[in-house]
Parts: structure tokens; sequence; C-alpha cells
């Protein structure tokens, strides 16, 4: 008997990509097969030391999350069809009592980069809010900030903590803001990290794309009622910045749009 063709990637909408390129992240639910999340946990649960890089060859399981049609799909739609895995992972384990993380971004500190380099962050076990989850701040991935300065910012307004349940993955551009709260619980917090690149530029956009998307003029007094892509990356401002900012941003996610359908920047 022959094994079943895997399933092909599910790819992304024009709105979930603009919703990406407006909020430098998306959050999957993934639907492993049942045990496989517990597996994975309980095996994370009984290690003592961390193997870093190694992760996947010690959790072998962990290669079923890399090869799950949504994850395949979200990096396809915003990598390109060549996206890279790169060879480096990371087993985030927040023990109980262990503190909070600053803020931070894991790129260089470069305003202005496209969709190049991007965070999987996969979750085998629920992470409830006193178990010290992931903390992102939406829309800050194009924003510069000096590590040493961006430490000693507190509670910044917008800031979404990735309360989740088994088998989330979140991608996150590298550049996005984040850090975590504190493990309050007498839990572990387990969190895999892996790394992802594109490898070329996209000739054509390579998600499920209708090109009436940017078509249409938006009309800023019924933003709120409106979800199409064109006014997602016109008005949405989650983190409610000044107007002088906003506009920044707005042109930036402009650029970001024309570069993965393959057309030059306006
Ligand atoms: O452990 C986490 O939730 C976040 C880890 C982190 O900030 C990082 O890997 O850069």
């Amino acid at each position: 008997m022959s094994a079943a063709a895997p399933a092909p990637p599910t790819l992304l909408d024009d709105r979930a990509v603009a919703d990406y390129i407006v909020r430098g992240y998306l959050l999957l639910q993934l639907d492993l097969p049942p045990g496989v999340n517990e597996r994975i946990a309980a095996a994370l649960d009984g290690m003592r030391s961390n193997p870093g890089d190694a992760i996947t060859g010690a959790v072998p399981e962990l290669h079923r999350v890399l090869d799950h049609p949504l994850v395949q799909g979200a990096l396809t739609s915003l990598a390109g069809r060549d996206y890279r895995v790169m060879d480096h992972r990371h087993w985030h384990c927040k023990e109980p009592g262990s503190p909070s993380m600053p803020w931070h971004q894991d790129g260089k500190n470069v305003r202005g980069q496209g969709l190049d380099r991007f965070l999987g962050l996969y979750y085998p076990a629920d992470v409830t809010a006193d178990m010290g989850p992931t903390i992102v701040v939406p829309g800050t991935h194009f924003r510069n900030a000096p590590t040493d300065r961006m430490r000693t910012y507190t509670n910044i307004r917008g800031q979404v903590p990735l309360v989740v349940g088994a088998g989330a993955f979140a991608i996150t551009h590298y550049d996005l803001w984040h850090g975590t709260a504190a493990n309050r619980s007498l839990r572990r917090r387990h969190m895999i990290k892996f790394l992802f690149s594109r490898t070329r530029r996209n000739a054509r956009p390579t998600w499920d794309h209708d090109p009436e998307a940017m078509s249409g003029s938006g009309d800023w007094n019924r933003r709120a009622e409106s979800d199409r892509p064109i006014d997602q990356l016109r008005f949405a401002n989650p983190l409610n910045v000044s107007q002088t900012d906003h506009y920044k941003e707005v042109a930036k996610r402009h650029a970001v749009w024309a570069e993965l359908t393959g057309r030059p920047a306006p």
C-alpha cells in the first residue's frame, strides 16, 4: 500500500498577507495528528540540558511541525516558493520563577527591510498568561530602536501576549519587537524557535492572490467596516501611532506589497 501524498501547502490570501505586512506576525493553529503535541511536550519536559540546534535530532517529531501544510503555505506566501529553513533553532524553556525578558529585536536594527527573514515560534503545550508567554508588539518590525534603550521600555500600548493553545505556531518578522512575561506558574513553558529566510525576490505573488485586491479607493470614514487588503495597508494603525509616523509606515507597507507582487516599489 502506498503512503498518502502529502497535503499541498495552504496558501495565505491577500488579506492575510496585508495583515502580516501591517502587524509583522501571524498566528496559526496546527491540526497535528493526535498525540504529536503531547509527545513533543513530554520529551521537552523530560530534558535537563538544551541541545541547541540539535533539538530536532533530539525530538524528531518537530519535523512534522515544519512539514505542516499551514506552516509551509504561510512561509511560501510570505518568503517565496524556495524559502530556506535555517539550521539554527532553539528550545526556549521558561522555567517556573524565571523573570521577564526585555523588549528586543532579533535583527540588526535596520529600519526598512522587506520580508526576508522570519521567526517561527512553535508551542507544543498550552501557554497561559502566568506561564511567561512571548509578547509581541504589532507593527514594530519596520522600526529601529537601540537595544539598550528598548530594554528600558515597560508596558507598551498594544502589546500582544501569545497566550495560546497546544499546537500554535507564530510566524513573526525577524525585526518585530518582542520579549516575554515572567513565568509565575509552577510549569515549564516550552517554545521551539525556528528561523526561515527568503532566497530570491518574487517575480509574481506566491500566495492566493486576486489581481483586484489593490484596486478601488478606500474611504477613511468607513475604514472600521472594511476588510479590503488595500484599506488595511492604508489605514490600519495597530499601535495608534501619530500621523507623522503612520504615513511613513503606510509608505513602507506599499513598498513591501509592490516588492512581493514583483513590481517596482511605488
Ligand atoms: O522565549 C520566548 O518566548 C522569546 C524568546 C526570544 O525573545 C527570542 O528568542 O528572541
